[in-house]
């Protein structure tokens, strides 16, 4: 009977349907959508942190109150990924246990600190651009909640793009301290991002069958070429530098060449070893924790009004 149900299987994930909660799923195919999303949600959820750092110290009340609805955005796109991970039937405090105990990972960018109001801009153009990259491609990931809270989610990023773009625009254009700044972001945040996507595809295990599942619908090394080809030319239009001696367009390819990240680092900090990695737990623990009385109040309402609804 279950290859019966593989085969129908199978065939619907080729025909580009979208398989839906109640249907039946191979427990592998289950398992690794409940790695990825929810490491996807713990992504947003950390990626809160390096950009709140700066909510106080933006140069400006037009900054601040974009910076503070971005970060507000990066919430809700945590909380649409729980849920639907949840649709899996894994409860969001198992989630979040293995997230604290380390056993859940969350993208690596997130691990480096944010130094300057230039970090603010950079984050926006280029994290939020590899965000975007990688997640266009996921509206259409094979499993239906996951692709439906990436269309939503996409809106959002490419707003979010945008606006690290003019912020970084208007630091490039200002006095040269401003545009040092810029560079200087540039600088520490471009390798970081290329690594957002993910080892090379021949290093990359999971790439293969969730190719074959139509989870991912591009592989690592194809998002993370297109990245670099269209922030290039962004970064030329701001006067910036990549930094990156290797970069130079090839004609053939009709796309850039582009040097080795270090992927030493790279495993470093996926390891847990990332800069400012302890401080990124410490602040989830300490938000879980500090927030235990408001999940204790919200079980204790329901249950006295499930006991008044029975009386
Ligand atoms: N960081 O075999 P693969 C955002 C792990 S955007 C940490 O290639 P896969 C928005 C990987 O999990 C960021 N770990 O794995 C925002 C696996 O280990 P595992 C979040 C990484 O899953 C912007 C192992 O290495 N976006 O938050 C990373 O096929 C601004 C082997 O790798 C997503 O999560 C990494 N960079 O491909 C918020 C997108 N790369 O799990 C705030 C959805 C790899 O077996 C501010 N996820 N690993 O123990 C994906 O598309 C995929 O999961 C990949 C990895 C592409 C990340």
């Amino acid at each position: 009977e279950d290859a019966a149900r593989l085969a129908e299987f199978d065939a619907r994930v080729a025909a580009d349907d979208f398989i839906e909660p109640k249907d039946w799923m191979p427990e592998a195919y289950r398992r690794t959508l409940i790695r990825q999303i929810s490491q996807h949600a713990h992504s947003e959820i950390v990626g809160m942190l390096p950009e709140g750092n700066w909510i106080t110290r933006a140069p400006s009340l037009r900054r601040k109150a974009i910076l503070m609805a971005k970060v507000q955005d990066e919430a809700g796109h945590g909380l649409y990924l729980y849920c639907a991970a949840e649709t899996l039937g894994i409860s969001r405090d198992e989630m979040t246990q293995a997230l604290l105990a380390g056993k859940a990972k969350y993208s690596t960018i997130f691990n480096y600190p944010t130094l300057t109001w230039a970090d603010m801009g950079t984050i926006g153009w280029l994290v939020d651009g590899a965000a975007i990259m990688n997640q266009v491609p996921l509206q259409r990931t094979s499993y239906g909640p996951y692709a439906r809270a990436m269309v939503r989610v996409c809106k959002e990023e490419s707003f979010h793009q945008r606006q690290g773009y003019e912020a970084v625009m208007a630091l490039a254009a200002g006095t040269p301290e401003q545009k040092a700044m810029a560079q200087d972001a540039l600088d520490r945040w471009w390798w970081p991002s290329l690594m957002m996507f993910g080892p090379p595809d021949d290093n990359s295990p999971n790439t293969a069958q969730s190719m074959r599942w139509r989870i991912k619908r591009e592989t690592n090394d194809e998002l993370r070429q297109k990245f670099v080809d269209v922030t290039v030319p962004q970064a030329e239009a701001l006067g910036l530098t990549i930094p990156d001696p290797d970069l130079v367009w090839n004609e053939a390819k009709g796309g850039y060449d582009f040097g080795t990240p270090d992927w030493d680092e790279f495993y470093a900090v996926v390891r847990g070893e990332g800069p400012v990695a302890m401080e990124r737990m410490e602040a989830r623990r300490k938000a879980w924790d500090d927030g235990a009385w408001v999940r204790d109040a919200a079980m204790e309402h329901a249950a006295k009004q499930r006991s008044q609804r029975l009386a």
